[in-house]
């Protein structure tokens, strides 16, 4: 074993996942992806947007089951079991995660592509539950969107290999409990809110009233210090003082900690290294960006000459 080739947000774009894989020397054998000396991390996101969101999964959970690679849970996984979990009895709700225009959205192409395989999308569902929330091998780290050390010994206190159980899964769709900060966390990051009455239309067609926080900031001011998202902060708000509350919501993970590979920031441009011990994968694939994957082979300083891409192919 070499190492691991850490790919982000795939986002349904199936067919460049697989140039991305041929490029990085994978081959298909069996209906398998491998590679003689290397093992994928996919760090979520497989689904939703994107035109081969079936295909997308497919090739990843082969790897998964054939031991060729691992991953961790996304957003949008958690979201895909939300909606579609029944909400507990005593709720006012019908499902955990309520089937407003905004999320039936954000699901939507994912359910258009499954509607004709419905067995297919049960069993889908199934593997998505099965997926842990981190991971830490051989000296890496791996989740979604933020590591939270804190948040992660919680949830390891309660589930030790990051594997959602039901009671779990229903818990973190109450904002009031333990399981949603965790999971808002690890797979959102934090958020900021914005003053109210504005908000940010971002590119992708939604609207926000907050805006994403990194968590590699030693000692950040003012909210400049902290965006990390394609859209700019309105007006003059980079300049505004974080308050102590904000401040203190904020997670940190310091440059001596182990590397860490994220996804879910949807950046933009040519692959770079926000910190020498973290790497953000998510180049927004599915707006005709790159997929993005990091080829670590044991380093402790990560290099962006260790960035490999493509440019998203012809999805049709
Ligand atoms: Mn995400």
């Amino acid at each position: 074993m070499e190492g691991y080739d850490l790919i982000g947000d795939v986002h349904g774009c199936g067919a460049t996942l697989i140039a991305l894989l041929e490029k990085l020397g994978y081959r298909d054998s069996g209906g398998v992806y491998r590679h003689p000396q290397r093992k994928v991390i996919f760090l979520g996101d497989l689904i939703d947007r994107g035109p081969r969101i079936r295909l997308a999964v497919t090739v990843a959970r082969r790897m998964v089951e054939a031991g060729e690679a691992h991953i961790v849970m996304g957003n949008h996984e958690h979201n895909a079991l939300t909606y579609t979990h029944p909400a507990p009895p005593d709720s006012h709700k019908r499902w955990l995660c309520e089937h407003t225009p905004r999320h039936n959205r954000i699901i939507e192409a994912t359910l258009a592509q499954y509607q004709d395989y419905p067995s297919e999308w049960e069993d889908t569902l199934a593997w998505f539950k099965t997926l842990p929330l981190f991971l830490e091998i051989d000296g890496i780290r791996v989740v979604h969107a933020c590591w939270d050390d804190g948040l992660i010994g919680q949830l390891k206190q309660r589930l030790p290999n990051g594997r959602l159980d039901d009671q779990f899964l229903i818990e973190s769709a109450d904002t009031s409990t333990e399981a949603y900060r965790i999971i808002d966390r690890l797979t959102r990051g934090a958020n900021i809110p914005l003053p109210s009455g504005i908000a940010i239309q971002s590119g992708d067609g939604y609207t926000r009233q907050s805006f994403r926080a990194h968590f590699w900031s030693a000692h950040p001011e003012q909210w400049g210090d902290v965006v990390f998202q394609p859209d700019n902060l309105p007006g003059d708000l980079e300049e505004r003082v974080l308050s102590e509350s904000e401040y203190q919501r904020l997670s940190y993970y310091g440059p001596e900690e182990p590397p860490l590979f994220i996804g879910h920031y949807w950046c933009e441009g040519i692959p770079a290294l926000p910190t020498q011990n973290i790497a953000c994968l998510d180049y927004s694939a599915v707006k005709y960006g790159r997929l993005v994957a990091y080829r670590w082979s044991g380093e402790k300083q990560l290099s962006s000459d260790n960035f490999v891409w493509v440019q998203v192919v012809n999805e049709g």
